[in-house]
């Protein structure tokens, strides 16, 4: 069997006229489906091969990992109702794999080593087989320590079988990621000794003089110390920051100006993939509302926003109708506002649009960290508060937000959410902060965003389209704690690094459960559950959206359902990459009986 070059799939790519101004797409049928109206071929097999790539980027050559060639690898197309039939072979020296990020499979498809297979050896190759039982925007990447992030990563688009709820005239794949020159292990040894390593943006001395003139010294003082109290920096956003990272649209720097065309008029969807190791994006288009159709692969209620805030390993899509001979900016800003990068929309090759001007750098705040009731007043208006501002927000723009905006439940499953205080368990040395309360904020656009004037996504805004398949309320509840100690990095659940949890988090087979996430740390963690849906509490009611990675804001406390429909063991997850290595990582295992699965842990 011919192994595809990136020859033969640009070419087969251009013949099918598919997506991507780069169009490399892989799809399982390309001889049938240039005869388009045919079904395609349910066992024409994919062929993808990891191996070692020299990428580059700003006059600089990498030593990266790919799939068939390329950072990102070609898209992946697969069609809904047809089994998927994909050939991985390993050309690295050590162990691969590709997990299918948001795929309903079985779990020995599901490409975790350690937890459901055992990966794929130097040289082999491995056959992944599955139903597809679903359809919209995924990805894929690898499971194998730091391949994802040097590159190990492709779009994964499933058409589907009936016709969609909305109308599109063209639709592209933008996959956002992180790229750093510096090697996977020195960036984890620069974290354990200097937790702030690349945090180049902490407050100065400058920045004090300013807040004593804003605030008056005793203020401004106080403010600092609370801070040094709790051995943090309200400035820490991110561990891995622009300092070190290149941010890439579809695999391509800002200056290289990715670029998707469309002739005016026309209605082109936007598949907003965050593939980052370790990055959250603010995208927007200056210009362009953007019409949100789907998060993480699922049809949802529109909604208008102009801006949406996206972690690793969710995914967005959007519709646009850009009018005009005019070029627009894809420009996805990372959520420290250290970098950026920017991509067009154009009516043309060669076009570009003035770059937004850079927001100034957001600080932590009281929400943040967890101090909603005590300190939340005198801190508020200082800070920018994201959570005070949301309401005023939803009813100035009315639509959307307004008609479900208030109605948010976690935790009690729609019950008013009010701030938790945190139990007696501090968690240990696995973790370094505990917040007085955690809260709710599925309202909170997010540390910086909000205060602008622009509307920006909320989770409360998601409501799925279709009601969920299971009406019964959760028969019991599971509460996990994301926890850490950023001084040592070290990360985990409930104070725990993934070496040190002994039992798997055991589902009965069948059962509805609530998952309440608590997240006792300072950061976002974009919590990824791998082969069931969580259905998140949004107060959606019997809509509530179906997610496979749910953003938990810094002290914040949500909830999501589970029905516990697949049997077999399955990685839950911080999807930043360097949590997830320094442990936030966790199995669970789904089985009958009521039994709890003992002692059958196993590292992935
Ligand atoms: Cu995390």
């Amino acid at each position: 069997m011919e192994r595809l070059t990136r020859r033969t799939f640009v070419t087969r790519a251009l013949a099918l006229g598919v997506t991507g101004s780069l169009g490399h797409t892989l799809c399982p049928p390309p001889e049938a489906a240039a005869e388009s109206a045919r079904a395609p071929r349910e066992n024409q097999p994919i062929d993808i091969a990891i191996g070692a790539y020299p990428f580059a980027l700003g006059g600089r050559v990498g030593n990266a990992m790919a799939m068939n060639g390329s950072v990102p690898g070609p898209v992946i197309r697969l069609r809904e109702n047809t089994e998927a039939v994909i050939r991985v072979t390993n050309r690295l020296p050590e162990t691969s794999s590709i997990h299918w990020h948001g795929l309903i499979l079985p779990p020995e498809m599901d490409g975790v080593p350690g937890v459901s297979f055992a990966g794929i050896r130097p040289g082999e190759t491995f056959v992944y087989r599955f139903p597809v039982r679903q359809s919209g925007t995924y990805w894929c990447h690898s499971h194998s320590g730091g391949q994802e992030l040097l590159g190990v990563y492709a779009p994964l688009v499933i058409d589907p079988a009936e016709p969609e709820p909305f109308r599109y005239d063209r639709d592209y794949t933008v996959l956002l990621s992180d790229w750093s020159f510096e090697e996977p292990a020195r960036i984890i040894g620069r974290l354990k000794t200097q937790a702030g390593y690349y945090n180049y943006q902490k407050r100065t001395l400058g920045d004090f003089i300013d807040e004593v003139a804003a605030e008056g010294l005793s203020a401004a003082l106080r403010n600092r110390l609370e801070w040094g109290a709790m051995r943090m920096d309200p400035t820490d956003l991110s561990d891995v920051t622009g300092s070190t990272y290149t941010y890439l649209l579809n695999g391509r720097p800002t200056e290289s100006n990715w670029t998707a065309l469309f002739r005016p008029g026309e209605r082109v969807r936007l598949r907003f993939i965050d593939g980052a190791a370790m990055t959250f994006f603010d995208v927007r288009i200056p210009g362009l509302r953007m019409t949100l159709v789907q998060a993480d692969g699922q049809n949802v209620e529109p909604v208008e926003v102009d801006e949406f805030r996206i972690g690793p390993g969710e995914t967005y899509d959007v519709i646009v109708e850009p009018s005009g001979d005019e070029a627009y900016a894809l420009f996805a800003e990372s959520i420290d506002r250290s970098g950026f990068v920017c991509g067009t929309l154009a009516p043309r090759e060669g076009m570009r649009a003035p770059l937004p001007p850079r927001r100034k750098r957001p600080l932590r705040t009281m929400a943040d960290m967890g101090m909603a009731h005590t300190g939340m007043d005198e801190m508020a208006g200082k800070e920018g508060m994201g959570a005070m501002n949301t309401d005023s927000r939803a009813s100035e723009h009315g639509g959307g937000a307004a008609g479900h905006g208030g109605a948010h439940g976690t935790g009690g499953g729609g019950e008013e959410a009010k701030p938790v205080p945190h139990g007696p368990d501090d968690h240990g040395i696995g973790n370094s902060s505990v917040p007085a309360f955690t809260q709710s904020r599925l309202n909170d656009p997010g540390t910086g965003l909000g205060t602008d004037g622009r509307r920006v996504l909320v989770y409360a805004d998601l409501r799925s389209l279709e009601p969920g398949a299971d009406e019964r309320e959760p028969a019991r509840e599971i509460e996990l704690h994301i926890t850490g100690n950023m001084e040592r990095y070290i990360w985990g659940f409930d104070g725990k690094k993934y070496s040190e949890a002994k039992t798997p988090i055991a589902f009965r087979y069948g059962e509805r459960l609530r998952l309440t996430l608590v997240n006792d740390t300072m950061m976002e963690h974009p919590i990824h559950l791998h082969g069931m849906w969580m259905e998140l509490e949004n107060g959606a009611g019997r809509h509530k959206p179906r997610k496979h990675t749910v953003s938990v804001k810094p002290a914040e406390r949500l909830s999501v359902a589970i029905t516990a429909d697949a049997r077999g063991r399955w990685a839950l997850h911080c999807h930043l990459l360097l949590h997830m290595d320094m442990g936030m990582f966790r199995v669970v295992e789904v089985s009958d009986g009521t039994g709890s699965p003992e002692t059958r842990g196993g590292r992935p």
